[in-house]
């Protein structure tokens, strides 16, 4: 091979470089822009196909601060679990929980019973709350229902028939409960 044909390879094989990589960025450019058949999740559900979703959309979503540790444990307020709404009227809701944190999350639905406010349930000695009562959970990643979590940057979504009532959303992975993933939704 002379030196010129070399040249010429090399050259040649930076241009496919850059174009495949032209390519790469364009699909995912066109997955990450283009809505679901929904189209009412967050851009950042990343590469999750969300489908139609059935029943009023609550939209969910968790976040944390990467679980930096603050004095030997983490602060309050550290994960968050927040609603777009606090009130949604009875009937079939539909829940699109989206983590936009660096941990993996999960949302279950919890009645509240009497004056309980939300964020006062006993946490056990697993970092836990009692899940007893739950209507339903959103804990897969890029589908729907009772998984092993939603891994960061995806969604997952679960549809339940709600009753008026007071309700407490949690994540319930040891200990980010006690550290702010809670949110409260009345239902009308
Ligand atoms: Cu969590």
């Amino acid at each position: 091979m002379n030196r010129l044909s070399g040249r010429a390879q090399i050259l040649l094989g930076v241009v496919m470089t850059l174009l495949l990589t032209g390519v790469s960025l364009a699909a995912v450019a066109l997955l990450h822009g283009a809505p679901g058949p929904g189209g009412r999740g967050f851009p950042e559900a990343g590469g999750c196909s969300i489908p139609n979703l059935p029943g009023t959309v609550v939209n969910v979503s968790a976040t944390d601060m990467g679980g930096r540790m603050a004095g030997g444990g983490m602060m309050d307020g550290a994960m968050r679990l927040s609603a777009d709404r606090a009130t949604v009227a009875h009937g079939e809701v539909t829940f699109l929980v989206t983590n936009l944190g660096r941990l993996s999350h999960e949302m279950v639905i919890l009645p509240l019973s009497g004056t309980r406010a939300a964020g006062t349930r006993p946490i056990g000695g697993d970092g836990q709350v009692d899940e007893a009562g739950s209507l339903g959970e959103a804990s897969a990643t890029c589908a729907e229902g009772e998984g092993q979590g939603i891994l960061p940057r995806t969604a997952s979504w679960v549809t339940v028939n709600l009753p008026a009532g007071r309700y407490e959303l949690v994540c319930n992975f040891p200990g980010h409960y006690q550290v702010g993933m809670y949110t409260q939704l009345t239902v009308t």
